[in-house]
Order: C-alpha cells, then structure tokens, then sequence
C-alpha cells in the first residue's frame, strides 16, 4: 500500500541488466506457511551490469536464506526488504543464486501470488504477482526455462500442478507427504508461472495434433462439478483445430491443463500448459448457464488457449505492449467465435460490447491509448481499450490489407519473433516487410486516444450521374494529448441504389478506394464517383470497419430503407439502432420539458418488419428488437444528463413499440415455442434470444396475459436461458410480481453461488427506489461473501455499473454507497476495489446536482488514507 508513485514510462525502457536462464521452484506448501527455494541461473545481460548490483524486486516477501553459488552470502552483501533484495558484488559472469522465501497463502486476500481458494492452492502472476512468491527480474522481458517441484500433505492436495510435462512424482518416504515435478521447456517470463494443488474433480479427454502429436487434456474442477466441464472440453478442442487450419499454430506440450476456481479477480490466465479459470467461464449446464454464458465459455477458452502462440511463444517486452497480446488474441477469438457461430450476429455483439464499455473510457477521464506511454499502477490497464480496441485495430489492419496479406503478415511475425518478447513496432514491421505497404501512419491508432468522428455528407447530381461523398474526420482531446493527428480510418461502403442492390460506378476520385473500402487519411476528404445511376443511400463504415462514430444526415425514410435492404447485415441493425437512438434522445427531451413522447410510426415499421422476415435469423431479428440502452442513450447525450428522464423515455418508447406491434407480439412469441430438448447451439440459441426479446418487450405492456406467459415460462423452462430472462423481464420493469420470482429462484438455486450471482445482479438492477436497501441488505446475507470477486462484482457491481437510475440516485446515496464499499474493500483486494470505482467515470457528463454529489464521493475516497495504489491512481485520474 502506498499513497505516492512515480509513473512508469515507455520512453524509460532499458532491456534488463541481468537475465535468468533457468528457474528450479520448490514449494513445500502449507496454508500458512509455504516455504519457496528459488534457484536462478542468472548472467549478466547489459553493460550496466557491471556495476556489480543486482536489484531483485518482491512484495510482502520474508527472506528465509540467500546463498550464491551454494555459499551463504554474509549479511553485509545484501540488504531484503519486503519490496526488494539487493545485492553487491554479484560475479560478472553467470552464476547462481538460492532464495529462500516464505509465504502465507491463507492471509493472500489480493489473490496475486500464491493464494487459497476454497481448500486449493493457486496462483495468479500477471502482472506483478511472482513477486509475491519470490524475489525475482519480474518483468516480461526476462524468459526463464522454469523446473517446478511441489510438494504437500497427500491427503490435502492429492492433485500437484505447474507448467510444462509432468516429470517425476511419488511419496516423500516416512511422511504423509508426496511431490510432483514440471518441467517447462519453452522460455517464459514470470507472469506466465502457475502452479495448482488440491484435491479436484477431473475431465479428461485428448487431440491429435495437426503433425499427430497426442496431446493429453484435463479440466480440474470442485469435486461433483465434473459435468459441467463438458462443454468447455468441447470448445477447447474445436479451439485447437481452429488456430491450426486459420492460423497454423499447433501446440506444443504433451499436456493441457485447465483449472476452475472460485475465487479468481479476473476472467481467466493463459499461464503456459496451465490456464487457470474464474470457474464462471467453464462450468456450464443447461440448468445453470444461459445461452450467454455458454458462447462466453466458448470465447475465454478460446483466448486462453489462443494465448499459447500470441502472448507465450511471442510475448510482451514491457507491460505498455500488453495489447500486443491481448487485442491480437481478443480479434482471434472473436473471429474464433465467428466461424462457430453466426459472424454478422457477433460482430454485433463484439460492437456493442466495444460501444458499451470502451467509448465512455475513450470518452472520459481514464482514457489511454491503445499502447499506453505511462502507468502507475499495470493492473488498471487490463482495460476495454488495450483489449477490445485492440481487437478493433488488429482487424482494421485486416481490412486495409485484404485476408491473405495479413495472413502474410501473421505469419511472419511467428516465424520471426518466436521465443521472444517484442513490441507493437516488431509486430506492424512484419506487416510492412511482408506486403510493402506504408503502415506508419496506420501506427498512430496505438498512440491516439479518443475515439475519432466522421462526419460524412453526400451529394448526388442526377445530370452528371455523380455522387460526391465528403468524409471529415477529428478526434477529440484527452488526458495528456489536447491535439490529434488525422489516422488511416478504413472505411467499407456499398451505395445503396433503389431496388436495394449496391449500385455500380464507373470511376472513382479525390481518395484512396480499394474495392468497398475507402482509405481515409487526411482530415478531410472529397471523394467523387462517377456513373452512378441513380441517387443513392450511402452504407458507410460497414461492418463497423473502424472503432469510430459516425455523423451522417439521413433522413428517417432512408433508414427505414437501410434497414429494409442494406446488403451489409452490420449496418441493417445500424440503421435500425439509430433510429431508435434518435427517437430515445427526442423523448428524453420531450420527458424533460414536460411533452408528451412522441410515437415513432418509422421505427415501429421498420422492426415489425424484421420479425416477419424469415429469411433472416433469428438471433439477428433479436438484436435488432434490442434497442439502445439507458447507457447508450447517456453516452450518446454526453452532458447534462439525467437518468431518470432517459429511463422513462426509454420506457414509454418500449411500451409505444410494443403496442404498435400489437397481439402479433404475443402471437410470433407461442409460435416460437419450445419443439426440443435444449441445446446451447447458435441456431437454437437465436431463437431463444428472438422468443425472449418479444417477451421483454411483451412484458412492457404490463399486461395480465404477458405476466401470465412470463411467469408459466419461468416455472416451466427447462433450460436457465429462458428461466432467467423470464426473471430478469418482471424484475427490470419492477413488476410486483417480482419478489415472489426472485425468492423462488432463490429457493431453488440457493446451493449454487455461480447461479446466485444472477440472481445478485437481478437483485441489484431492479431500477426501484427500495434497491439500495435490499443491496446493502444483501450484503450480510450468507450467499454474500466480502472474500470473492465473483459476488462482489455481481451485487455491487451489478448495482453501480447496470442500474442507472439507482447508482445515480439523485440524493447521492448510490454513490455513497459505492464509496464506503469500494474504501473497505480496497484494505483487503485493491484490483476489485479499484475496477468497481471505474463506475465512476461518466460523472462529468450528468447533470450539475448528480455531478457535484459523485464529485464529493470520488473526493472523499481521494483523502482516504493509506489507498492502494490501483483505487488511487483510479480516483485521481477519475478527479482529474
Ligand atoms: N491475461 C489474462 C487476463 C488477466 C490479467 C491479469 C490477471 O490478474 C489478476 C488475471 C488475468 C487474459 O487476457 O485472459
Ligand atoms: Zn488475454
């Protein structure tokens, strides 16, 4: 704990003085009192070595012993405090050194390091946990050949687990104790390291490797959930075929291994051979996992595995290039989840998570670019941006390049920088070097923050069959960059013609297009097309191809007809969601000054009109029913806002909707009825999703038959999908009839804490006036534990970060609320602490009463004592 930092910079980067070759790790374990001998093969790496200094950091670590070369080092040669060990006069020339720490696991309530969670053992390292095991080069520049013995008391932890091949195990003779031995082959850096002991359910399984290398696979998880495992078997296999035949990565270990635990701060760890699980993203039936949950299942084993060659075999120099492997393995298991599933459908999702989550980041006071130049503290850079706008930019390269050239590229980047930590720049140069293409000012989306506009005006001239397009583009200020250079926005168009087919032109002006996509690289651009026949709508940025908002004014009749004919199914749901985000921002204001809401006829058509299309699907009609949320809506204003007056347009635009599309509602609902057994698969999860989005919008009428069906669903389903949207409609439009669903499902789940974390959540967004109340309520119920991120996040989180009307009580209270939590738990897991104050980041945009009661909060926390470093360089960033 500390209440001053000096920043990290990029520009401060120096390769390390000493490097370490070889790791040998023993654990003897015991709760309380683990004892860790690190040997390290260390030599001298740099001219700074010279000095003789060797500087080893560690956090809340108690030296037990140090020897060099087998000698004990006299007192006088070294100085360990508990952040580092220092020691003078080390041999110029490689040598080794024999550390002997302890540890106590049990009192590890950060969950970095070695930590307990229920009767097991784990590890979390990234970023900075090694450090909490044994002094060490924790840095992700030092790659270590790592050999790991554990030993511990057979019946506590019949189970013994790190990185690599298994090796050698047996008892330790006369004791009740026995061992096992790993043996990693492959250099890693620290934060790769994982080690798991306990006594654990198993699933095994095996793949056959693209060259027929059998490779043995396990899931280990608590004791009787072994069936629920299957699923995520499943899609680790089809994970392992995919980066073969769409990448060419085979693995390359003779074992897998993944472990499920309870207690986990983030959604997973790919620590080589060893990936280590929030259980929420493995454990799946279909009585206690939605459909969501399944297709997340799918994707955190993706990118975990995926991992293994963009993060492990290549990994990052320094923490800066984090999104050198996590927005490149973010867009693989995106285009992972593509090909299992309906790409238009994930595409939409993936650009409402992006739209969600990391606009208001870009948008606010913690926005950074996509490569950060500083940090105080790394575990707050596990971020939207480095991860989701990542994704985006890895697939704009994509897009500029065409499939095949940056297939070139990736390949490449394998073949040259394999067993090595590497940098943005190593990883746009295989590009460059691999297609000839000019990739320098692409560079600057990893050095920009913000997220650029476009604002694009058209012009058809039907004597000279000519329509001129003008794009401009800017990008709006940030923290530490008040002005912006122009980027390469790629962006894919179709002109629209009047029977819905892309009309054709004769030649093109005034900018760089290839195919369907226009390079914009200067602030403003005119680009002329010629022989176009007819006036056309324009299809702009289709596919979403840039992370970008976009101005363009279309009339409602045009939308309707984007919407109606857009080959590009992306821009189908677009147009559709700026309609409705148009009507939502217009009632808003219309709630505010006292007007009645006006109806939106367009809107009405337009969606009735996609639930009648057969031809498209059904997961595809259901986002585009899904209208934009209260946040969006608050985003979309971004000053001044109120949250009660876009929570009631947004209400009584619902209700308009639902009564414009009439009885025919409930009528496609019945016939979209149940006909199987339950299967989590895409096509009939599309359809569950159709059949509940028509119930939600059902349930906004009020209406007794519509709470009738919600109900005879949620008693009657035979899957949780269905169950808990039935729940989830009756408890987001703070029906009376909630309380009994809730207390039912309860009943019925109250042994399963995965389960609970819904209902926590559904409990917490109820947007009613009592919640706060039955929130801190339900912190001192027996589901409730301080102790694990999972019910934290659901409940507080839940509350603060989705219930808009309720966090942002106009009395302050939510926030409040908020501030006394996050400031007791920030003593015991600073990372969770830290990441429910991100909530907070919107509080300049609300209007000036809301605005002053959050300030005094975010203040309050800001003078507390002794704050983590991750709450206060959130808080401070978040004040700035
Ligand atoms: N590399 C992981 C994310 C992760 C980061 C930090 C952690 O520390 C608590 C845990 C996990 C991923 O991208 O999946
Ligand atoms: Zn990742």
């Amino acid at each position: 704990m500390t209440t001053e930092t000096v920043p990290f910079r990029l520009e401060d980067y120096r390769p390390p003085a000493f490097t370490i070759d070889r790791v040998h790790l023993d654990f003897a374990l015991s709760p309380s009192a683990t004892r860790v001998v690190a040997t390290l093969s260390l030599r001298p790496n740099t001219e700074e070595a010279q000095n003789g200094t060797l500087e080893l950091v560690g956090d809340e670590i108690v030296l037990k012993g140090l020897m060099l070369n087998g000698i004990p080092l006299d007192a006088g040669r070294y100085e360990a405090l508990p952040a580092s060990l220092v020691i003078r006069d080390v041999p110029l020339a490689p040598f080794t050194l024999t550390i002997e720490t302890e540890i106590d696991p049990a009192a590890n309530t950060k969950l970095m390091g070695l930590y307990r969670s229920g009767s097991a053992y784990c590890t979390q390292c990234e970023a900075e946990g090694f450090r909490r095991i044994t002094y060490f080069l924790d840095r992700p520049d030092v790659l270590a050949v790592y050999t790991t013995r554990i030993e511990a008391r057979r019946s506590e932890a019949p189970v013994l687990l790190a990185n690599g091949n298994p090796v050698e195990s047996g008892d330790v003779a006369g004791t009740d104790r026995h061992y096992a031995i790993w043996h990693d082959p492959f250099p890693k850096p620290s934060y790769l390291f994982a080690l798991v002991a306990g006594d654990l359910g198993l699933v095994s399984d095996s793949f056959t490797t693209m060259s027929g290398r059998r490779v043995d696979l396990r899931i280990y998880c608590e004791h009787g959930k072994e069936g629920r495992c299957r699923y995520a078997m499943e899609a680790l296999k089809r994970s392992m075929r995919w980066d073969e035949t769409a990448f060419g990565r085979e693995y390359d270990l003779d074992i897998f291994v993944i472990v499920a635990v309870s207690d986990f701060n983030m959604g997973a760890m790919e620590n080589k051979g060893l990936n280590i699980f929030n259980d929420k993203y493995v454990l799946a039936d279909p009585d206690t996992a939605t459909d969501v949950d399944y297709a997340n299942v799918e994707g955190v084993i993706a990118h975990e595995y995926f991992h293994n060659w963009t993060g492990n075999r290549i990994t990052c120099r320094d923490w800066f290039q984090l999104c050198l492997k996590e927005g490149l393995t973010v867009f693989r298991d995106q285009e992972f989840s593509s090909d299992m599933r309906s790409r238009p459908v994930k595409r939409i999702a993936d650009v409402r998570t992006l739209q969600a989550r990391q606009f208001p980041e870009d948008g606010g006071p913690l926005a950074h670019p996509v490569r950060p130049e500083i940090y105080h503290e790394i575990s707050n850079f596990y971020t939207p941006t480095v991860y989701e706008k990542g994704a985006e930019v890895v697939r704009m390269l994509e897009t500029i390049l065409g499939a095949d050239d940056f297939r070139k590229g990736m390949d490449l980047y394998f073949e040259r920088h394999d067993g090595e930590a590497a940098t943005v720049e190593d990883f746009l140069a295989c590009f460059a070097d691999a297609t000839g293409r000019d990739l320098s000012q692409f560079a600057l989306w990893y050095a920009q923050a913000g997220t650029p506009q476009i604002v694009a005006r058209g012009h058809y001239d039907g004597d000279a069959k000519t329509f001129s397009l003008t794009l401009a583009q800017s990008t709006p200020p940030t923290p530490g960059q008040p002005t912006k250079q122009p980027m390469h926005i790629p962006v894919r168009f179709g002109l629209i013609g009047p029977n819905g087919e892309d009309l054709a032109f004769s030649s093109v002006e005034g900018a760089a297009v290839e195919g369907d996509v226009i390079h914009l690289t200067e602030t403003a651009e005119t680009i002329v097309f010629r022989g176009v026949a007819s006036r056309p709508i324009p299809s702009l940025l289709r596919n979403f191809s840039a992370p970008v908002r976009l101005a363009i004014d279309m009339s409602a009749d045009d939308l309707l007809f984007q919407v109606r004919a857009d080959a590009d199914p992306f821009n189908r749901w677009q147009a559709a969601q700026t309609l409705a985000m148009r009507a939502l921002i217009a009632g808003t204001a219309d709630v505010l000054t006292g007007r009645p809401v006006a109806a939106q006829p367009t809107l009405a058509t337009g969606l009735a009109e996609v639930l009648d299309n057969e031809e498209l699907e059904p997961a595809f009609r259901a986002q585009v029913l899904q209208i934009p949320s209260e946040a969006d809506v608050a985003r979309e204003i971004g000053q001044n806002v109120d949250p009660d007056a876009i929570a009631l347009s947004r209400r009584q635009l619902r209700l308009a909707l639902a009564r414009a599309l009439g009885p025919s509602l409930m009528r496609r609902y019945q016939a979209l009825g149940v006909k199987a057994a339950y299967s989590p698969d895409a096509a009939d999860a599309g359809r569950r999703a159709l059949r509940n989005a028509l119930l939600d919008l059902l349930v906004a009428t009020g209406e007794d038959e519509a709470i009738a069906a919600t109900t005879r669903q949620f008693h009657d389903a035979d899957n949780m999908t269905d169950r808990l949207a039935a729940l989830a409609s009756v408890s987001s439009a703070a029906l009376p009839q909630r309380r009994e669903l809730l207390d039912a499902f309860h009943e019925r789940y109250r042994n399963d804490p995965l389960v609970l974390d819904k209902w926590l959540t559904l409990e917490a967004t109820v947007p009613a006036a009592e919640t706060l109340d039955r929130v801190k309520a339900l912190l001192s119920q027996p589901g409730f534990a301080h102790s694990n991120p999972n019910r934290v996040r659901a409940l507080v989180g839940g509350f603060s970060a989705a219930n808009p009307t309720q966090f942002n009580r106009a009395d302050g209270a939510g926030f409040d609320f908020l501030a006394d939590f996050v400031l007791d738990l920030d003593r015991r897991n600073p990372q969770t602490a830290a990441r429910l104050l991100v909530a907070f980041r919107s509080w300049r945009a609300l209007e000036p009463g809301r605005r002053t009661r959050a300030e005094h909060a975010l203040r309050r926390i800001a003078a507390a004592e002794r704050l983590s470093s991750d709450t206060l360089d959130i808080v401070t960033r978040t004040l700035a």
